[in-house]
């Protein structure tokens, strides 16, 4: 499955995963190696004998195609090379955001596929290091293999406006000429249950791009809120100039607006109060390669316990899972990929260059999901030196130009120390009074709230909590409550919870974490079971005994 709906009724699109690849590892010494089959999606740490496997592989497919084609990857964790009939046609860093490459006129007939994936450490990989989370190895997300004719749609979005005659939909559409011959024709819009459509003439020069704006009126449209998540789908087609289909791509958005009012953050005009959990994409059966019913459970629990919000910590996530919270009204902060990094990490020559990659894709490819309020940049890395202040900056700013309908954060760790927070619409801190010290949540947070509206040109703005939490090993019962006790957390997400909830110019707070996760080997040292036990489930989704402090802390019905 690529999405929750049909994005083509016209392109023929093709489903490459769900489905087994010829697959191999590719051993440093030039060993031959055993040569398998591996589900795409998916993981190969969930093969026995590669569970610890970091390295380079290869993953191979026969594909019937000819004339143009386009091949769209959602995510191969976490370097790739894209290889057909052994002529490379695109690479890619990072597991987390989608990439595509277009081949013109192929021959008729068999073709062979072939992509080597790496996902080892090292100077190349500025995001993908090793840390609090696991980067697992293989192409983790769906595979698209679609027939393109001249021309083709290649990216649509929508941007909702309330106006004083009710919604309006404003769409810019980039099409392409694949052709060495000008094309002519036209573009025809449609957003199913509402709105007139509309349609323009179009005129590409040769191998050229354009981007067409179009604007319809849906005075009757409903809105997309929590409470009532309404969803629109939009279709643009193209016609050629003899008026046959030349191509189509359908999306869906929703109806809604959000904005930054003093110390508010509204959704259609209305405050918000953010409860939430930040989420790896983990888990023990399936890597970071969760199938669509996983991603739905861990939805259904995280709605049991109350919570209105998920933050995608630390990165993109994957289409499917958004297409969810678009559905059920989940509210999503998405920020692009990184934790924790230094400045010295931060100098690395990559960093620039691999984050602004990964803000660019996911701004694109994520731009319709009405889910998502908020982007986040940079998990606590180095907002409190000059040089990491000027990432910040660079960072903040294509996002604002990529997309200016969203409010900007970023989440600190910088405790009176950050320099950034002039640069983003919404403060936000991720702070563990509790467990990694033991000030009591109330006098750190206020110390904290204090210092940003005195101190920073954070005051007056909405403020986060974007992570709190304490560890506990499932199973581990103390009645002496010691730290890593079930008791223990239990006690200490209850006393942070009544700290941040009451707290009158908090905007909400994310707890760290939703479900226990891998970590990298090198963390086993903080890291029982070489596992985040921050979880409020653990890896398996099994509830700990804070799992119903959370649900009444919540409000959970
Ligand atoms: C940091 C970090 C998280 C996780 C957490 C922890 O806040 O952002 O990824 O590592 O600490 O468990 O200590």
């Amino acid at each position: 499955m690529l999405r929750m709906f049909r994005t083509h009724k016209i392109r023929k699109q093709t489903e490459l995963s769900s489905c087994l690849w010829d697959f191999h590892t590719v051993p440093e010494d030039g060993s031959t190696p055993a040569r398998r089959k591996a589900m795409v999606p998916g993981c190969w740490e969930t093969y026995p004998e590669l569970r610890n496997y970091r390295g380079k592989a290869c993953f191979e497919k026969n594909i019937y195609a000819s004339g143009n084609i386009r091949l769209e990857f959602k995510g191969v964790s976490h370097t790739a090379e894209i290889y057909l009939d052994g002529k490379k046609v695109t690479s890619h860093y990072n597991a987390y955001t989608p990439f595509s490459a277009v081949v013109r006129n192929l021959p008729a007939g068999n073709h062979r596929l072939r992509v080597f994936v790496d996902n080892s450490f090292g100077e190349n990989s500025a995001l993908h290091v090793e840390n609090d989370y696991q980067t697992y190895g293989g192409i983790t997300r769906g595979v698209a293999f679609e027939e393109l004719g001249q021309a083709y749609i290649r990216q649509m979005h929508v941007t909702p406006e309330k106006t004083p005659d009710g919604w309006h939909a404003l769409v810019k559409i980039i099409i392409h000429n694949l052709s060495d011959r000008i094309f002519e024709g036209r573009l025809n819009l449609a957003i199913e249950g509402c709105g007139e459509s509309c349609s323009s003439p179009i005129s590409l020069a040769a191998n050229a791009e354009a981007e067409e704006t179009m604007e319809m009126a849906c005075p009757d449209a409903l809105e997309w809120s929590p409470e009532t998540p309404e969803l629109y789908l939009i279709s643009a087609v193209l016609d050629d100039q003899t008026g046959q289909k030349a191509d189509d791509l359908i999306d869906r958005f929703g109806f809604r607006e959000v904005a930054v009012r003093g110390k508010d953050i509204l959704l259609n005009g209305r405050k918000l109060r953010i409860k939430g959990f930040c989420r790896h994409e983990d888990h023990p059966q399936f890597g970071c390669s969760l199938p669509i019913d996983a991603m739905w459970q861990d939805l259904l629990i995280m709605k049991d316990l109350g919570a209105n919000s998920v933050r995608t910590s630390h990165y993109p996530n994957d289409e499917l899972f958004l297409d969810l919270c678009d559905e059920t009204g989940i509210l999503v902060w998405e920020e692009n990929h990184a934790r924790g990094l230094s400045e010295e990490a931060m100098r690395n020559p990559n960093f620039e260059r691999q984050c602004e990659d990964c803000i660019c894709e996911m701004v694109e490819s994520h731009y319709n999901h009405p889910s998502i309020y908020i982007w986040g940049i940079l998990n606590e890395c180095a907002s409190h030196t000059e040089y990491g202040k000027s990432c910040y900056e660079a960072q903040l700013s294509l996002i604002r130009r990529l997309d200016p309908s969203r409010p900007r954060s970023f989440a600190s760790c910088q405790f009176k120390n950050d320099l950034c927070f002039g640069l983003a619409e919404v403060t936000a801190y991720n702070i563990y009074p509790l467990w990694y010290h033991d000030t009591p949540v109330q006098e750190y947070l206020e110390d904290l709230y204090e210092w940003i509206q005195n101190c920073t040109e954070g005051a007056g703005k909405p403020f986060l909590v974007t992570e709190i939490g304490a560890g506990a090993i499932y199973g581990y019962r103390s009645p002496g409550r010691e730290k890593w006790s079930e008791e223990y957390q239990a006690w200490a997400i209850g006393k942070q919870l009544d700290a941040v909830l009451s707290h009158e110019h908090t905007s909400g707070v994310y707890i760290w974490q939703f479900s226990d996760c891998k970590v990298c080997a090198g963390w086993f040292g903080t890291r029982p079971r070489t596992m985040n036990n921050k979880g409020i489930v653990d890896e398996y989704r099994r509830p700990k005994m804070a799992y119903e402090i959370v649900r009444e802390k919540f409000g959970a019905e």
